[in-house]
This record gives C-alpha cells, sequence and structure tokens, in this order.
C-alpha cells in the first residue's frame, strides 16, 4: 500500500461553507468571463470549497451545452495527513506541552509526562530548547527554557493546507513527513477553459419532458439539458457474492462436467461412528481427542445404528476380519455413539459407500462435496476451527492409484495446475495415501494442494461391497485456493467479523485458471 493517497478530500478544510452548486455555477461563469482558464484545483483552494463540488459543479456545466471545455490534470502534491490536519486544528503537540508548563515554577516530570502525547510532545520540545529538566530534585521538574514558542509545525500545516507551500523538498516539510503528518497525494483536477457556447448566464435546460409541455407544445421552443452521458450513475446497492461462494461456484462446475454428482452434506453433526469408525480410524486416535474434534454435550450420542454393520466395524477393529489383523484393541460402542461436529465431509461419504453397498446391483459412482468441517485445531493466519472440504470420490471395479492419479491431473488441470506431485502419505481410512502437490506459477514455488488416496478394504469390505470394487478418493480446502486467487494473506480478512465487506463488494469474478494458462 503505497502512501500516495487520491486526494479527493477537499483541499480546504472542513470550516468552509458550501455554495450551492447553481451559485457556484454562476461564480464560476463569471470567473471564466474574466479568466482564460480556470484549475479547478487552485480555483478550490482559493475560495476555500470544497473541489469535489467544483468539479461537480463543472460537470454539470458541462452537461447543459458547448460552454466549456475541460482538460483532466494530475499532479503529485503533499497535504497534512489526517494527523496532520488534528495538529492543524489543535496545534502540535510541542507546543500544547510547552503551554502546559508553567511560565515560573515549571511543572514536576512525571506530571508533565499524563499530558496527552507528551512523549513525542516533550522529545520535539527538547529537540527544539524550549525546555531544560532540572533533575536535581526528585521526581525531575521540567522548566521552560524560552520566553514563549510559535507553533511553527501548525503554521506549516497551515501553508502546506492552502497550498501556499508545495515543496516536499523543504528540510522543514521533509520532517513533518517523517512525523507522518504530512503525506504525498495525487491530484486529479481539471484546465477548464471557455467553449463555442460560452455565456455567464446560461438558462439551465429543462431537465425533464413533463405531459403539460407536451400538451401546451412548448416543448419545440423550450431548451432542454443535454444528456450527460459522463455522469456517474448511482450504483444501485446489490448482493454480492462472498469470494468463497464464487471459488466453490468454480470447483462444483468443474465436478459437474467430470459427471460427478454432489453428496448431500446438510448435516454438521455426525456421529463418531461414520465420522471415524466407520473410517477405520481406531477409537485412540489422536484426531478422535478433543484437542482435534469438538464434541456435542446435547445430544451427546447417538444410539441408532445398522447393528449388523457395527458388529462388523466392532470386529474389523477389535480382532480383525476380512482379511485384515485389524487394531487388536477393545472396541467401544459408547465411543462410537459420541456426537462431533464432522470433522471431515469423509463422513458423508462413508455413509453414501454404505448406502450404495447395500443396492443389490453395483453402479459405479463418481460422488463430490463441498461443505463445512470442523476441527478443534489451533488458529493460525490460514486455519480457523472450521472451513470447507472439497471432496471427491470414484467408486468402481478395480481402480488403481494410476486411475487416482489420473483423475487428480485431469481435476487439477482445469484448475489451471498441470505440474503435480505425489507425496506418500497416511490417512487411517486410505491405503495407499498421498498428498498432492502443484507447482504455482503465481507463487512460483510448489504448494501442497490436497490429500488422497484408496480406501482401505477395512472399510469398504464391512460396508458389503465385493472385493473387486475399490475406491479412490482425494480432498483439499476451498479456503486454501479462495485464499491465493485472492490474494488474501490472512484467512480472517476472508471470514469471520472483520471481514470489510469492501472486499466482498469490490472482489472481481472468479478466475480459477490464471488468465495466462487459459487452454
Ligand atoms: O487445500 C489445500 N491446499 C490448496 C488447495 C488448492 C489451492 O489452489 C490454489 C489456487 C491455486 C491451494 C492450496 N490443502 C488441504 C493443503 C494445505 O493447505 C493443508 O495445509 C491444509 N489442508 C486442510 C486440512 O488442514 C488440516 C487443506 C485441507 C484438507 C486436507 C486434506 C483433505 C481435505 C482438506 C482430505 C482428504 C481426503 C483424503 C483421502 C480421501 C478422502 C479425503
Amino acid at each position: 500500500m503505497n502512501n500516495q493517497k487520491e486526494n479527493t478530500a477537499s483541499a480546504c478544510s472542513s470550516t468552509t461553507q458550501k455554495p450551492t452548486s447553481s451559485s457556484l455555477q454562476t461564480d464560476i461563469l463569471s470567473y471564466l468571463s474574466t479568466h482564460d482558464e480556470l484549475n479547478t484545483w487552485t480555483y478550490a483552494n482559493e475560495h476555500k470549497i470544497d473541489h469535489q463540488l467544483v468539479i461537480g459543479t463543472i460537470r454539470s456545466i458541462q452537461s447543459i451545452g458547448d460552454i466549456i471545455k475541460i482538460e483532466q490534470h494530475t499532479n503529485r502534491s503533499i497535504a497534512p495527513s489526517d494527523e496532520g490536519k488534528l495538529l492543524l486544528q489543535n496545534g502540535s503537540y510541542e507546543y500544547n506541552l510547552f503551554q502546559a508548563i508553567p511560565a515560573d515554577k515549571g511543572i514536576e516530570q512525571p506530571e508533565l509526562m499524563k499530558f496527552p502525547n507528551a512523549t513525542i510532545g516533550f522529545a520535539k520540545a527538547m529537540s527544539s530548547g524550549w525546555l531544560q529538566v532540572d533533575k536535581s530534585s526528585k521526581p525531575a521538574i521540567v522548566k521552560r527554557k524560552v520566553e514563549n514558542v510559535h507553533d511553527e509545525v501548525q503554521n506549516l500545516l497551515k501553508r502546506i493546507q492552502s497550498l501556499e507551500l508545495q515543496d516536499a523538498s523543504v528540510k522543514e516539510v521533509v520532517e513533518l513527513k517523517k512525523r507522518k503528518l504530512v503525506e504525498d497525494v495525487i491530484v486529479n483536477y481539471f484546465i477548464v477553459t471557455k467553449s463555442s457556447e460560452f455565456s455567464t448566464n446560461i438558462a439551465k435546460g429543462e431537465a425533464e419532458l413533463t405531459a403539460e409541455m407536451l400538451q401546451t407544445g412548448s416543448w419545440k421552443t423550450l431548451n432542454f439539458k443535454q444528456y450527460n452521458f459522463n455522469a456517474k450513475g448511482m450504483m444501485p446497492s446489490h448482493g454480492c457474492l462472498h469470494p468463497l461462494l464464487k471459488v466453490r461456484t468454480e470447483y462444483r462446475q468443474i465436478f459437474l462436467e467430470m459427471g460427478f454428482t454432489e453428496m448431500p452434506t446438510n448435516n454438521y453433526v455426525e456421529n463418531s461412528f461414520w465420522n471415524f469408525d466407520a473410517l477405520f480410524t481406531p477409537q485412540k486416535h489422536p484426531a478422535r481427542d478433543v484437542q482435534d474434534t469438538f464434541f456435542l454435550s446435547d445430544p451427546a450420542v447417538t444410539t441408532t445404528f445398522p447393528e449388523d454393520y457395527l458388529e462388523k466395524i466392532k470386529k474389523v477393529h477389535s480382532t480383525g476380519a476380512f482379511g485384515s489383523i485389524g487394531y487388536q484393541y477393545e472396541w467401544a460402542r459408547e465411543e462410537a455413539q459420541k456426537n462431533v461436529f464432522r470433522t471431515h465431509t469423509t463422513a458423508v461419504s462413508t455413509r453414501m459407500l454404505y448406502k450404495l453397498a447395500q443396492e443389490k446391483i453395483f453402479k459405479p459412482v463418481k460422488y463430490f462435496s463441498i461443505d463445512k468441517v470442523f476441527r478443534n485445531e489451533n488458529l493460525d493466519a490460514t486455519h480457523l476451527a472450521e472451513f470447507h472440504q472439497i471432496e471427491g470420490l470414484v467408486a468402481d471395479y478395480n481402480l488403481t492409484l494410476g486411475d487416482l492419479i489420473g483423475i487428480l491431473y485431469e481435476f487439477f488441470r482445469k484448475l489451471g495446475m498441470t505440474k503435480l506431485r505425489f507425496k506418500p502419505a497416511y490417512n487411517p481410512y486410505t491405503e495407499p495415501s498421498m498428498e498432492i502437490f502443484s507447482y504455482h506459477e503465481g507463487l512460483q514455488r510448489w504448494i501442497e494442494v490436497g490429500n488422497s488416496g484408496m480406501f482401505r478394504p477395512e472399510m469398504l469390505l464391512p460396508m458389503g461391497f465385493s472385493e473387486d470394487i475399490s475406491v479412490i478418493a482425494w480432498g483439499l480446502s476451498l479456503e486454501r485456493p479462495t485464499m491465493i486467487l485472492y490474494g488474501i494473506d490472512n484467512i480472517r480478512d476472508l471470514i469471520g467479523p472483520k471481514v470489510d465487506l469492501e472486499m466482498c463488494r469490490q472482489n472481481p469474478i472468479c478466475r480459477v485458471i490464471p488468465a495466462k494458462i487459459e487452454e
């Protein structure tokens, strides 16, 4: 963020009286009748009028007819910063501090330092040689060293405000810039000159054609205002899509293009059975600790399960089954009954796969989900306690790791990520598992873009799938791509109470594929 602020603000302090636009119109035309040209910026300052009002009036004169010609110019100038305007109004810290010191007996230093902005005021007053500190007494006494002082800072700010002093190289101005009391501003102003139909008394053109004019025929002789096609239309207040929803739409579109069906994810609350146990996640797995998972106190448990299926899960965990030795531990139903905020949408995939396995005839499927998941993790700039998980899965006969890698290339290619790398990883519910990395042209580095794997037989066979059916799946978040696509570094600028709604109004359309690598 450069400190060059577009100085749309008025060049003059807020105390100036606001002329009506019509009287200002007359003033400007009479000024032009006696001057070759009018500089809106200097005119506004000389007449202590809001620069924007002058520009607005110039525009309205323009809309009446070919009365004036205008040329836009930009120049770099300096102006008091917001803090500078305060000092311009109330005087500088050092000057006000000096005034607070009794001329005769001085003041105890601790007392003086209670004065507003005393630190900077005292430092500046000392460096200007205005004060002396008598350290012989405890506490030290601060006394005036000079009879009286002038508030040079305030004067300078006034001269800068009134454009009398505009040379930024003057050493005092440099000093004020260092104190962030003065800042560079870019001023867009106009040079206005007379045009062919210039006159000082311009009849205000009729702004609308009324029924009465039509009936009387007076419209034939009246002179109507020109349409001012430059007039800025009022931006209608309109709803706007949060960037997350725009990116979600893009991801959803990609899945639908690839023939995937969206899974119903409208249940944030899940029980540990479907969120963990059915996914062959052992009951002692750290992910099941309160450190990682939000457990519900009410309703704390679910008691209804497909009992035969639950027995199979119990078996495959505790003593092993379906050719697996399991985890050889005492599997507890109570643990599985605990209700949680789902930690992943893979819980939804589990329910959908179980339902699929109950079908008489197995039909290959491609499912996807994009919805909220909750993790009781330590928060940082890129992690909140909830995020949107994007998940895709394909269930079919004899799918291989190659099929998984193939579909990942196709999926990420549609996201403009063509260079992928796969790193072996571990998930309780997939073997083999892979973290997915992509080379991000914009960031000029490899970034982790997701996780994936082949669901374990200990998960699929208890559901009732035959051995020759395998399921490949992958997941990523919605927040990470959105932050990268919209250049947002802190997730709190994207989600949460601190989000500036302007960001929602102004954020551009979502281009998941950066422009240059569009096919
Ligand atoms: O989204 C992630 N990274 C990402 C994705 C896209 C992207 O696009 C940019 C525009 C170019 C950029 C970054 N990640 C997954 C990777 C990391 O951010 C990781 O640190 C954080 N992960 C989250 C979980 O954190 C605890 C992201 C989230 C994640 C991780 C794994 C899965 C889902 C989400 C999964 C899974 C899975 C695996 C096997 C079978 C089924 C599901």
